[in-house]
């Protein structure tokens, strides 16, 4: 009978969020309404994203001379952005927009602003996009402060300010994990509704994993605690089994995998890169945010990850995310470098 009702009383996440913020009750359904503007540009890529590849499938084909819209033949990464930021103005609900896509800060309108400000990655992964290998969006939502003139200030917050966080995967199935303070939750979109289903309730990282994920290929410029990590990973000295080496490469992949087996996800520093690649107000924090909502621990080879104040909108840091006894250790080895 628990499957039945399953099958038949179905949790989209517009109801799962309504249920959450009834329980305070100074909630006017503001969050509510953001929320469904941010799932609607989801559901957008979602289709973009499988279209995409159709697209070209027929195209090399060459059977038909399919005559792509202006639309259609716009950069995937360049059409998401456009949707993101139309769907999130159209809202009423924010203020301060910050794209990985846009160099400055987007700042909405008067007549249209409200009080949440979205810092977002709307298409990660792009190295993946024409292989068709899973991409993803990363956001994270702050609140402006009541009554005044919002600035960057408002943005350049550490990411525990935030007040929830997720992303969305475009994989075999379309995703989406957000957390609102109070839990981590999976949706699976089911196409024939067009809705997010809740899927995976309350997900909890395992407390430690058997999976490594990091690009090796940046090895030879690696610092000494990583290197030393990543041997122990290859060849523990203490009886243990080594861990598997799994990377996609897309951000949001990794990170998905990371938090339903567990491991650790790196992105260091190298001589190269002293800052590592990622970027922290939309990629770090929201999947930091995530991993301790799960259970698990976020570390920038300084500090957790989530106190780091940004001084400028697309900075980058070091990141090692992942199971709280796989973190634990990388933070050891950081410790004793002094
Ligand atoms: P992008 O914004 O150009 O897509 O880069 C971000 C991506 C992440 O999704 C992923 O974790 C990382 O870059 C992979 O980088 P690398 O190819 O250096 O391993
Ligand atoms: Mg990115």
């Amino acid at each position: 009978h628990a499957a039945d009702a399953h099958r038949t009383d179905l949790m989209t996440i517009t109801r799962f969020v309504l249920n959450e913020q009834s329980k305070h009750p100074e909630s006017r359904g503001d969050f509510t309404i953001l929320l469904n503007h941010i799932v609607l540009g989801c559901k957008f890529v979602c289709s973009a994203v499988n279209k995409a590849g159709l697209a070209k499938l027929i195209g090399l084909a060459g059977e038909t001379n399919v005559q792509a819209s202006g639309e259609e033949q716009k950069k995937l990464d360049v059409l998401s952005n456009e949707v993101f930021v139309k769907a999130l103005v159209s809202s009423g609900r924010t203020s301060i927009l910050v794209s990985e896509e846009d160099e400055e800060a987007i700042f909405v309108e008067p007549s249209k602003r409200g009080k949440y400000c979205v810092v977002f990655d709307p298409l990660d992964g792009s190295s993946n996009i024409d292989c068709g290998v899973s991409i993803g969006t990363i956001f994270g939502i702050y609140v402006v402060k009541d009554g005044i003139e919002p600035t960057l200030h408002d943005v350049l917050q550490p990411g525990k300010n935030m007040i929830a966080a997720g992303y969305c995967m475009y994989g075999s199935s379309c995703t989406f994990v957000l957390s609102t303070g109070t839990g981590v939750h999976g949706f699976t979109l089911d196409p024939s509704l067009g809705e997010f289903i809740l899927t995976h309730p309350d997900i909890q990282i395992p407390k430690k994993g058997k999976i490594y994920s990091v690009n090796e290929g940046n090895a030879k410029n690696w610092d000494g605690p990583t290197a030393k990590y990543v041997e122990k990973c290859k060849y523990p000295k203490d009886g243990s089994s080594p861990k598997s080496l799994r990377y996609i490469g897309s951000m949001v992949a990794d990170v998905h995998r990371t938090l339903l087996y567990g491991g650790i996800f790196l992105y260091p520093a190298d001589k190269k890169s002293p800052n590592g690649k990622l970027r922290v107000l939309y990629e770090v924090f929201p999947m930091s945010f995530l991993m301790e909502q799960a259970g698990g621990q976020s570390f920038t080879g300084k500090e957790r990850a989530l106190d780091l104040v940004p001084n400028k909108i697309h900075e980058r840091s070091p990141i090692f995310l992942g199971s709280y006894d796989d973190v634990e250790e990388i933070k050891t080895l950081y410790a004793a470098e002094g």
